[in-house]
């Protein structure tokens, strides 16, 4: 039987290009240099397509495959897959949740570990002689039994929330309801409010209009000169210009960034600050999480194809 065929929008790593290419005609979008040309070619052909959290599919990729069934994306969030689009379409799309849980909580707690105790700042004192010729690096600050807010408690959310307690750290949250929780962590109404009690704020909503600049001049001022802001999610949750305002002032303390507009191009101001812990988009960046990102991608298509239920649907 003929391989079904799939539009492949952005790069992903050997292992699964060796698996996707074994069982489908794999269409690279992302090398075609005219890419309206390269869909008309084939639209009649594509069935699938395989994309990235950050890639998606718009409304006119959507509109231009008219035998489209499915849209796999490789990441849990799908802010940038048009699901109007596919559901007028009848197509189905698919993420990757769970699989990246761990390790997208794992880095944000990294991150606020990491610039509360100075740890970049202190190897270079060590690698350039300070600590020789200066002495004692300047004091930090405390992490363990201050309070943390979490700003979306879903599945990352929940799993930042577990690693801070761990820490003795005092959780709340905010989130559209308060969750029925076995753990005694404190609910706020509002961004305002939990920003205003947190000294460390993780930001962990989904992306998209809803959410978008949720985090804005008033959240960012109420957590304040000491407080240090932790964002893992969509930069479009954040409003940036208020940020940068806020970082240069010194109006708030801190942020620790794993996203920006316009990623991988950001906005040059945050290269000048020295209030901040710039990361390249990498929260679910490990081998193994990766691996699991990729096979779920893959099985999510294989299922559509073989008329089986999808394994991680989200419409
Ligand atoms: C990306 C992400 O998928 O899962 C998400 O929503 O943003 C990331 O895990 C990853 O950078 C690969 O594109």
């Amino acid at each position: 039987m003929d391989k079904p065929h799939i539009l492949q929008i952005g790069p992903y790593p050997e292992w699964d290009m060796e698996r996707l290419e074994k069982q489908f005609e794999v269409h690279r979008y992302f090398e075609a240099r005219d890419k309206a040309a390269f869909v008309a070619e084939r639209a009649g052909l594509i069935r699938g397509i395989a994309t990235r959290a950050k890639l998606g599919a718009n409304k006119a990729l959507i509109d231009a495959l008219p035998n489209l069934e499915i849209i796999s994306v490789y990441g849990v969030g799908y802010d940038a897959v048009d699901l109007e689009a596919a559901k007028a379409a009848g197509v189905r799309v698919t993420n990757t949740p769970d699989v990246l849980t761990g390790d997208v909580a794992d880095l944000s707690v990294a991150m606020m570990l990491t610039a509360s105790r100075g740890v970049i700042g202190a190897q270079d004192w060590v690698r350039s002689g300070d600590w020789q010729s200066k002495g004692s690096f300047p004091l930090q600050t405390r992490v363990f039994g201050k309070r943390v807010g979490i700003l979306g408690l879903g599945r990352i959310g929940y799993e930042i929330a577990r690693r801070c307690a761990a820490f003795d750290m005092d959780v709340a949250y905010r989130n559209l309801k308060p969750k029925d929780l076995a753990e005694d962590w404190t609910f706020e109404s509002s961004a305002e409010a939990l920003a205003e009690r947190s000294d460390f704020l993780f930001v962990t909503l989904t992306g998209g209009a809803a959410n978008k600049h949720v985090v804005d001049q008033k959240v960012i001022e109420a957590l304040g000169p000491n407080g240090m802001l932790i964002n893992v999610s969509r930069a479009t949750n954040v409003d940036e210009t208020a940020l940068l305002e806020a970082l240069e002032k010194k109006t708030l303390g801190f942020a620790c960034l794993d996203v920006f507009e316009g990623e991988p191009a950001l906005n040059p101001r945050f290269i000048a600050l020295d209030n901040v812990l710039l990361q390249p988009h990498h929260a679910s960046g490990t081998f193994e999480t990766r691996k699991a990102m990729g096979k779920l991608v893959f099985d999510n298509l294989v299922a559509q194809f073989e008329g089986r239920p999808l394994p991680t649907p989200v419409i």
